[in-house]
């Protein structure tokens, strides 16, 4: 009889090791990428001082079991997480936009528009996806609150342009929902703003992958750095 018990193989213990490293981290060597401030390198490194983050929509009803569910709408939300997080290190000023619409808004199926009803003022599926971490700067950039017109861009008649203006933006990264309807229409107006402009394009969805195609070559051609 030996002292020793017969524990696991020690090949065993390293191989289960190896695998929770590989899940927690992108890369083989881990320590490389933990920056100086204490985060976890990725695209998001490109944000800078002089720069605004804009998050458009990423609102309960353009998620999976919403009432106009984008395709894994709600996988934006984490890689968003990041880019926020960075903003916040650095002082970036985040805008998060918002659909605000009236219960009885021109571009839902029932006032003969395109839409399904979406977005209702006040109503769970107007609410912010609950895992996105929006710090209490973020500035809430709110749309689609008149009865009679649609606004798919953040920047139509809200002030966003203005607002960026006067906190000296030079640059602005664009992602959220949806890549082919507000996102574009965002990051379009922002290139009409002259902003320098760059999607996100690891946090954003299209409605349809046709539409997100189209999206993408429109923006592409009007100047947006396609990330
Ligand atoms: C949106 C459809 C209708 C969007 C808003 O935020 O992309 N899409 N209203
Ligand atoms: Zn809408």
């Amino acid at each position: 009889m030996s002292a020793k018990e017969p524990g696991p193989k020690p090949e065993h213990k390293e191989e289960l090791l190896d695998e929770a490293l590989d899940e927690s981290f992108p890369a083989s060597d881990p320590a490389s990428l933990v920056q100086p401030e204490g985060g976890i390198s990725g695209p998001e490194d490109a944000l800078q001082t002089g720069d605004a983050l804009i998050i458009v929509d990423v609102q309960n009803d353009f998620c999976p079991g919403g009432s106009l569910p984008i395709e894994n709408g709600d996988a934006v939300v984490p890689v968003l997480n990041r880019w926020i997080d960075r903003a916040r290190r650095l002082g970036v000023p985040i805008y998060a936009s918002r659909d605000w619409h009236p219960k009885d808004h021109l571009s839902f199926k029932p006032q003969g528009g395109q839409w399904p009803v979406h977005c209702v003022q006040g109503t769970d599926g107007a609410a912010f996806h609950p895992d996105l971490i929006l710090p209490p700067e973020a500035e809430v950039v709110t749309k689609g609150d008149r009865t009679d017109r649609d606004q798919y861009s953040a920047f139509d008649s809200t002030g966003l342009a203005e607002a960026l203006r006067g906190r000296g933006v030079k640059r602005v990264f664009v992602g959220g929902l949806a890549e082919d309807v507000c996102v574009r229409a965002t990051a379009l107006d922002a290139v009409g703003a002259g902003l320098k402009t760059h999607l996100i394009t690891g946090a954003t969805k299209p409605v349809t992958p046709e539409g997100g195609k189209a999206a993408l070559k429109e923006m592409n051609d009007a100047g947006v750095v396609i990330d």
